[in-house]
């Protein structure tokens, strides 16, 4: 299962519990063409996995664009729909950025949940900031192109 992608970037927790803190972490995030799994990264010892996603699941890969001031050191955010969740990352530049999206979404471009539409700003605070709804899970307001 060979890797198509790796590089150290930021999550944001996807607080899948009511009680979940908001948090960012560094991660170690590699991609297959079955999975996207992310690590704790600590120098010199072995990799422990923290998470992944199966490629099959996912819903939505797209950039965020949004006004907020972004509270962790990498400030180019996408995001991946998946099950009801939603796994926000930030990559340190647009390259970055760029390559994670597009591959994602060459890898998932067949997968039978697409959405039709998506957000393309931030759930934040009980609220889509884009079109203001209060349902996580209500449908995008903007046409999503995989
Ligand atoms: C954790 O916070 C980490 O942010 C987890 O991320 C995250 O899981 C947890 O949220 C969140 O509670 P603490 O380390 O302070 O406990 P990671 O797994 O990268 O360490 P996710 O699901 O984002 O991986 P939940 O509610 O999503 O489990």
């Amino acid at each position: 299962n060979c890797v198509l992608l790796e590089e150290l970037l930021i999550k944001k927790s996807q607080q899948k519990r009511r009680t979940s803190p908001s948090n960012f972490k560094v991660r170690y995030f590699v991609l297959t063409q079955s999975k996207l799994a992310y690590y704790e990264h600590r120098h010199g010892k072995k990799r422990t996995l923290k998470g992944s996603v199966e490629l099959s699941r996912i819903k939505c890969v797209e950039i965020v664009k949004s006004d907020i001031i972004i509270p962790c050191q990498y400030k180019y955010p996408f995001q991946i729909i998946h099950d009801n969740y939603i796994l926000y990352v930030f990559a340190p530049d647009r390259e970055s950025r760029h390559r994670w999206v597009f591959t994602l979404k060459e890898e998932t471009k067949n997968n039978n949940s697409l959405l039709s539409k998506c957000h393309p700003d931030f759930w934040i605070d009980g609220k889509w900031r884009c079109c203001a709804q209060t349902e996580k899970m209500a449908a995008g307001c903007v046409e999503y192109d995989p």
